[in-house]
């Protein structure tokens, strides 16, 4: 069994015998993917030789563009196939993109096992089984949304977590990055903002990022590959908006900060005059920040508005998006808006009735991303007597967060239009990178396999068995994971 997650479109063992690495030698096509693919063999313990004349003992990694990589048939003209062969004395990644030679890379990476004490006689730290595989993912957007403001969670923490979900070769963090509690970036045309930005649930200390931090961020993101999605949510969940704004509320008067965790009591007014100029400036500022094609405008939960009223936001947040050329995206209540084609909607809850909806939207060009909370909300508690989390959407054991189809979510939805699947964790009730991680980990791996690995293709108890192979990497890469009695760790 080899401990691969998510698991590949074709995966052939040979009899050969596995690699011995003493160290690894790298012949990559530019400097800046040779040192995060050093970095991913790093953490497995590889030591990366970068002299011309390597030690005795060192294999070639050799990574190569080439547009004949990856599977025969699904996926076969996918920009992120790629394939990799371990045997004969050689490692060889093959990719049409830079991307999928970082995918073998991490492939590679899950399947080298550490010789036991460091170092073996013959001066080995590491082998590898020798191995074909032949790679690409069934859906493009793979992502993981993650909430940073209930509790603040900050760069360091934040690039924690784009190495977890590059590991699993995920490619989107979606941030949730302004709340009723607290609002977490700096918008340079409204600097008042930063006043919310020191309050989280529960009160205490927190922060948020300033547009260098955020420009850091996505530099070191889009080094793996991944894609940051900056979201503001409105027009409800806009408290820590409106206690800096009082010119946004309905009598004037701002609003005080909230550190509790109840929804959908605050929001903004279509016809309010300082309204439009907000939106204007916030989604502006972010829109010219984000080198990503995307800004999420949230939507969610606006309990005390009527519909015509929710419609026109719709239509305003994601007009200004378009102006500032990017791809709006919403939650799933965005659907109850003017809907262009191309519009992103993240499912998120079970609406039977908003079912029609959600299709019409479909039909009229909108795009699903799959975030079902019974599935793919990894703040969900466990079981009910796990301390951490929530459990409105149930409990989410990992087989829960493995075992659903993302066609099949919707009623009528066709399948054409889902764009690809969503993690979720909110962090209501998480407030260290342990705790996170506890909650990420194992579920995370599995939703990535949802995304990735063709429906035919996956098996619960196989993945339960990959998933305890890999724990070892997770504790040597301090990453907290919750020990459920579903994998025979
Ligand atoms: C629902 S998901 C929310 C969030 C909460 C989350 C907790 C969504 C669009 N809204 O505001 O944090 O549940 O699980």
């Amino acid at each position: 069994m080899l401990p691969l997650i998510p698991w590949p479109t074709e995966v052939t063992e040979s009899d050969d015998d596995a690699l011995r690495l003493a160290a690894v030698r790298l012949d990559a096509p530019d400097p800046a993917l040779a040192a995060v693919v050093a970095e991913q063999l790093a953490a497995a313990g590889v030591p990366v030789s970068e002299d011309a004349d390597p030690p005795a003992g060192a294999v070639t990694f050799t990574l190569r563009l080439d547009p004949a990589a990856g599977p025969a048939g699904p996926g076969s003209d996918g920009p992120e196939r790629y394939t990799l062969r371990v045997g004969d004395g050689e490692i060889l990644a093959t990719a049409a993109e830079p991307v999928g030679l970082l995918h073998a890379a991490r492939t590679l990476r899950q399947l080298v096992v550490p010789a036991a004490d460091g170092t073996a006689a013959d001066g080995a730290a590491a082998t590898v089984p020798a191995v074909v595989v032949h790679d690409a993912p069934r859906y493009s957007w793979r992502g993981l949304s993650f909430d940073v403001v209930r509790h603040w969670f900050g760069p360091e923490d934040i690039r924690a977590v784009v190495d977890l979900v590059g590991a699993f070769k995920l490619r989107v963090l979606h941030l949730h990055l302004t709340d009723d509690q607290g609002w977490r970036i700096e918008i340079p045309s409204r600097p008042e903002l930063e006043k919310a930005s020191d309050n989280q649930v529960g009160g205490g200390t927190a922060g948020y990022l300033t547009v260098d931090d955020y420009v850091a961020l996505q530099e070191y993101a889009a080094a793996r590959y991944v894609t940051i999605v900056p979201e503001f949510d409105m027009p409800g969940h806009v408290n820590a908006a409106t206690h800096v704004y009082g010119a946004l509320t309905s009598d004037g008067l701002a609003t005080d900060a909230y550190d509790g965790i109840e929804v959908g009591f605050s929001r903004l007014w279509f016809d309010n005059p300082a309204t439009e100029p907000f939106l204007r400036d916030v989604i502006g500022d972010l829109a010219r920040t984000t080198d990503g094609a995307w800004v999420h405008v949230g939507g969610d939960e606006v309990l005390t508005m009527d519909h015509g009223e929710f419609a026109q936001f719709v239509e305003l947040a994601a007009r200004i998006v378009r102006e500032h050329g990017k791809t709006p995206i919403f939650w799933q209540e965005g659907a109850r808006g003017p809907v262009e084609p191309g519009t992103l909607l993240q499912y998120w809850e079970p609406k039977g009735e908003e079912f029609e909806r959600f299709v019409a939207a479909a039909d009229a060009g909108a795009r699903f991303v799959m975030s079902p909370g019974n599935h793919a909300y990894l703040d969900m508690k466990y079981t009910s007597e796990h301390p951490l989390g929530l459990e409105w959407a149930g409990t989410v054991e990992l087989r829960d967060s493995y075992e659903w189809e993302p066609t099949a979510v919707i009623d009528g939805l066709p399948a054409s239009a889902v764009e690809g699947v969503s993690a979720a964790v909110w962090t209501e009730t998480l407030t260290t990178r342990d705790e996170l991680f506890s909650m990420l980990l194992p579920r995370l791996g599995a939703v990535a396999e949802v995304a990735w690995t063709a429906a035919a293709a996956k098996d619960f108890d196989a993945f339960a068995a990959r998933t305890a192979a890999q724990a070892p990497a997770w504790r040597s890469a301090g990453w907290a994971f919750h020990p459920t009695p579903q994998v025979a760790w």
